[in-house]
């Protein structure tokens, strides 16, 4: 993934947890840079490391830093300078969630190893839709349900309910759906 991912995850560890702790965590996950390049493609074992080092090193579960790191991600990309991507994605949380393939895709026009997970939205009603998540990474759900958290932030809704549903596996792609239902002011 792209160093901006690996980049965000060092600042939600750094404001949450510390400096020290974030050098323990960067040791332990075997990575020698003190800095990533936002710009740069690492080997998803990179991210991937790190998370399980900070696992162990805070005693914290996988899924509940993916989680939190989803939700910071939407506030992180937002502050770092993908303030007007994020705009154009959207005005609203379903025009975002609807949108997020034509986000990706202007991202991959600079970014070429871009590998962006698929979403496919289904209306339910006003509050509420089924979304469905395609990728090849795995176990990256709970990032998927703190980002739709995130957004729900953003968009300042009250009272987001996230439901997982099944998942398929077809070859190397697994498709997960999520059935989110929200309130607004
Ligand atoms: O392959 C990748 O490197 C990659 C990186 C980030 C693929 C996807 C993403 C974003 N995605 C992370 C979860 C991936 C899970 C998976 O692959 O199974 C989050 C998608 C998302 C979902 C809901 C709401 C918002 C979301 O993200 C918004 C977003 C998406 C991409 C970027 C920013 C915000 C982005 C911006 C710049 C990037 C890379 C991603 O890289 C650049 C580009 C230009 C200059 C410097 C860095």
């Amino acid at each position: 993934m792209y160093g901006l991912v690996n980049q965000a995850v060092q600042g939600l560890i750094i404001k949450e947890f510390g400096k020290e702790k974030w050098q323990q965590i960067r040791v332990k996950a075997g990575i020698q840079d003190e800095f990533f390049q936002s710009m740069s493609s690492y080997d998803d074992k990179v991210t991937y490391d790190l998370v399980g080092a900070a696992s162990e090193i805070l005693e914290v579960d996988a899924g509940e830093l993916l989680e939190a790191f989803g939700e910071y991600w939407v506030l992180y990309t937002a502050e770092e300078g993908y303030g007007e991507l994020l705009d154009l994605a959207g005005s609203t949380f379903e025009e975002f969630l609807c949108n997020l393939n034509h986000l990706h895709k202007r991202v991959a026009d600079i970014m070429p190893d871009l590998t962006p997970p698929v979403f496919e939205t289904v209306q339910i009603n006003e509050q509420e839709l089924q979304l469905r998540y395609t990728s090849k990474r795995e176990g990256l759900t709970p990032m998927v349900i703190g980002l739709i958290k995130g957004l729900g932030k953003r968009f300042d809704l009250k009272d987001v309910q996230i439901v997982q549903e099944v998942t398929k596996n077809e070859g190397e792609y697994a498709t997960t759906s999520f059935n989110i239902s929200w309130k607004s002011n």
